[in-house]
């Protein structure tokens, strides 16, 4: 398969292989399974059962099924030994499992049934489930989808990741304040989806020194060291009606009772239970930071425990079925996802060395041709660098062979610059005394990605130019996706049957077969199809906002969704500034004819990111405010739903009318919500930045809103040191008024609630161009309103987006991995 055939958009390609096993299931079989499997487990009968013992139940029973093609697609890949690919990732966002489980095994419809003629409804009891939040948000949530992808196109595709005890913090908000409560996901120690297997347990070492024997062939021996061990604990991911199911492994720390305890260096006798809860506690918690880099000891013992296990099972499952090592890259691909599985690169290479005996040359071909790296941000508070002392004593091993790569990458560059220290000092693996994670991630991998156009470019323009000028052929670009079998096909079904209505379904296996509806842009009955979709969809949503928040909220408005996680550069700020702005008109003018609005924010603050969480307090302050002014009847409502989540996420996104996509041009790496909005015919107001640029190019400049700076302009700007907010300040009048409102009493808080923002605007230059891009956000805010108003028009935005949104599913992103970077031996379909 060439470049060209894998990166060229037109849609053809091979066919999915149909299971019909699980799909022949009847509804009597499934209903009396069903009966039958609630009174083994629970020894009583379903009158007397709870929603979550009947939960329990279902989805032991997907399970088994699960287990059946688990087996299947096990004894099928010891007979075709196919390429396989892991894909390394500290988080992994899944999200529920159960109707996304029944969706792909094709028992979805039929369950609902079989459980409802027992007067059970599917829907309840798929509410009980608990998301599986182990990630913050875009980068673990894509990892997620590409584990969907994977399994769907039959490729032998795994996950390695960390099976946290708690996953991203839950959120209740309290006086229009975040705080932050465990997620305790593992309620009864166990995850219904997972097995545990304790027979592949791995041994991962930390501290300790490194003695060097140089008697005959030279040795490293790693002594004094603690131990701790890796049980893996292997989740089903499964393929879509395809019989095909691939694992996600996810690792815990535990402490190897078998041995005595006592002599283990660090262990005390005198306090077993605590020494014990000291090293379990490695996988207790995700790290609840997005965009911003922690240097935390336990963070960098975290990554290397996830390194270590992954490698080490990688490798034994490999020789297991193949006699020599040096098959490895033809055999196996593995993938970081961004740097914090950076480590897998010096980790392979003592593997190989220290293990299987090869000499430094050829581990390190071997590495280099394995190995391919995601770079998921350009944010300079995100790029990961780890003190080379703090490597130095948590992993000695570990640290001889970064400072060996470091060695041999600064000669091969003296080579090439030589003279050139200050190139060479920017391109090293340490320096400063630190190890800078996607130098070493660039120098161990054959293929550096960014995740969409612009982000690639800027990649290769300006932060990692030097390593592009050295080695143009690693880097490419591969726009990411996601996948359209849970983000509409599952979330929106509604929709999914009104497009399998007009054009068939083959679009479930073909997503960009998607296009077919573009030509029913002119169908007025498939409009109004497409508008009662999400109107019903739309009160479902309003339901859900008066049972959790006790608040009306108008259908006729228009659903306006600002949700992602919490940051400065994705400006909730300005969206905020934009609805001040539309309430003082307001207030002015009570006649204003104003398209009514719901303005709905949903996003999590890091919890020691201080303006972050201010910025939550903001919008709940203006919530307040809005929606208990009677003089504006109603027309505005501002809503901020707590403890935003997959789930939640499943719930707004097929019910918002505008996707908010207004991040500081250049500073979203891609973004991928906007990718889900608009394949449920949300339309987009937007910066060029990330993705967005590409749905506009799919969806058509008329189809999409957009405004504000340019990258360009911005990296312009930031060349030299920012622009002045003083000069929109003085020139623009809604601009002061609404930045003055944040310290003058305008909101029932005390002068310094929001000093920080006041001061981020005025006094410390604007950072990322609020006040400069706020005329044409406004401008492009009130163009949507206005077009709101030809309902006709709208429908058809909003059909041209979900008609253009087949590019965007998983499954294409996958092909380009599969094709161009990892190169699977397996067929894999042409876009
Ligand atoms: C996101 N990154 C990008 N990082 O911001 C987003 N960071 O533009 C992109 O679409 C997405 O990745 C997928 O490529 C993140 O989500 C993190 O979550 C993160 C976590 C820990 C440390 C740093």
């Amino acid at each position: 398969l060439t470049k060209q055939h894998s990166t060229n958009n037109h849609c053809s390609g091979q066919l999915l292989a149909h299971n019909t096993k699980s799909e022949n299931i009847t509804v009597p079989e499934f209903r009396d399974a069903f009966v039958a499997k609630f009174g083994a487990v629970h020894g009583k009968t379903l009158g007397e059962a709870t929603d979550r013992e009947k939960f329990h139940v279902l989805a032991t029973l997907t399970r088994e099924i699960v287990s059946q093609n688990l087996i299947k697609t096990h004894q099928q890949r010891a007979t075709d030994d196919p390429k396989q690919v892991y894909y390394l990732s500290i988080e992994f966002l899944l999200g529920r499992l159960l109707e996304n489980n029944l969706v792909n095994l094709g028992i979805r419809d039929i369950c609902a049934e079989a459980l409802s003629q027992l007067g059970i409804e599917l829907g309840v009891l798929l509410g009980v489930e608990e998301d599986a939040g182990l990630g913050n948000g875009g980068l673990g949530r894509l990892a997620a989808c590409y584990l969907d992808s994977m399994a769907a196109m039959g490729l032998a595709g795994h996950g390695c990741g960390l099976r946290y005890r708690y996953g991203l913090f839950e959120q209740k908000i309290m006086g229009g304040y975040q705080h932050e409560y465990p997620d305790n996901w593992l309620k009864d120690r166990a995850y219904v989806w997972e097995y545990r297997r304790p027979d592949e347990k791995l041994p991962i070492r930390f501290g300790g020194t490194v003695r060097v024997q140089t008697n005959g062939k030279t040795r490293f021996i790693h002594e004094n060291y603690e131990r701790i061990i890796a049980v893996p604990y292997d989740v089903p991911i499964v393929g879509y009606k395809n019989e095909i199911v691939n694992t996600l492994r996810l690792w815990s720390a535990e402490v190897d009772v078998s041995r005595h305890i006592c002599s283990a260096p660090g262990a005390d006798c005198n306090n077993v239970i605590g020494y014990k809860h000291g090293i379990e506690s490695l996988t207790d918690l995700l790290y609840p930071d997005d965009s911003q880099y922690e240097g935390k000891l336990l963070r960098l013992k975290q990554q290397y425990f996830l390194v270590s296990a992954s490698l080490q099972s990688i490798v034994r499952s490999f020789l297991l079925h193949h006699g020599n090592v040096s098959e490895l890259p033809d055999k196996i691909a593995i993938h970081i996802n961004d740097t914090h599985p950076a480590l897998a690169v010096p980790e392979l290479m003592r593997i190989l060395i220290d293990d299987c005996d090869l000499g430094w040359e050829e581990a390190w071909d071997i590495t280099v041709r394995t190995m391919s790296y995601t770079n998921h941000t350009i944010l300079p508070e995100a790029l990961e660098k780890w003190p080379i002392d703090m490597i130095k004593r948590l992993l000695p091993r570990i640290h001889m062979i970064i400072c060996e790569i470091n060695e041999r990458t600064c000669r091969e560059l003296w080579e090439r610059y030589p003279g050139d220290w200050n190139r060479i000092r920017s391109m090293a693996v340490i320096s400063d005394g630190q190890v800078h994670m996607a130098h070493l991630a660039i120098a161990g991998s054959h293929s550096v990605n960014g995740v969409a156009e612009i982000h690639t470019e800027i990649l290769k323009k300006s932060v990692m130019n030097n390593f592009y000028t050295y080695a143009p052929g690693k880097f490419t670009n591969v726009t990411n996706g996601i996948t359209h079998r849970r983000w509409l096909l599952t979330a929106n079904p509604l929709l999914a049957n009104l497009i399998s209505d007009a054009i068939g379904s083959n679009w479930v296996e073909y997503p960009c077969e998607l296009a077919q509806l573009a030509p029913l842009v002119k169908d007025n009955s498939f409009l109004e199809g497409l508008a009662n979709v999400k109107r019903y969809n739309k009160l479902k949503l309003a339901q859900y906002i008066k049972a959790n928040y006790n608040v009306i909220v108008d259908v006729n408005s228009i659903f306006d969704s600002h949700i992602k996680r919490i940051h400065a550069y994705k400006r909730q700020c300005l969206n905020v500034m934009h609805i001040m702005d539309l309430y003082n008109r307001l207030r002015d003018n009570p006649n204003l004819d104003v398209q009514p609005r719901t303005f709905i924010f949903g996003g999590k603050a890091a919890p020691g990111y201080y303006k972050a969480k201010k910025t939550i307090k903001l919008i709940n302050t203006l919530a307040d405010k809005i929606n208990n002014d009677k003089s504006i009847n109603d027309r505005l409502k501002v809503l901020f739903l707590e403890n935003y989540n997959v789930s939640q996420a499943e719930l707004i996104i097929p019910a918002s009318d505008v996707s908010e996509q207004i991040s500081t041009a250049s500073r979203e790496a891609s973004g991928t919500g906007n990718m889900k909005f608009m394949m449920n015919g949300a339309v987009t107001i937007g910066t060029l930045d990330g993705a967005n640029i590409e749905i506009r190019n799919f969806a058509g400049a008329d189809n999409i809103f957009i405004f504000g700076l340019s990258a360009e302009e911005v990296l312009g700007y930031y060349r030299y040191g920012g622009y002045n907010p003083w000069d929109v300040y003085h020139n623009d009048s809604r601009v002061r008024t609404v930045i003055e409102q944040l310290v003058n009493g305008f909101f029932p808080v005390g002068p310094d609630e929001f000093r920080t923002h006041y001061d981020a605007f005025l006094h410390h230059g604007d950072e990322y161009f609020l006040l400069k891009d706020f005329a044409s956000y406004v401008d492009a805010q009130s163009h949507l309103a206005d077009t709101y108003q030809d309902q006709r028009r709208w429908q058809q935005m909003c059909l041209m987006n979900i008609a253009h949104s087949g590019w965007f599913s998983s499954d294409r992103t996958f092909s380009q991995y599969a094709a161009d970077i990892w190169e699977m031996d397996q067929p894999i379909p042409l876009w």
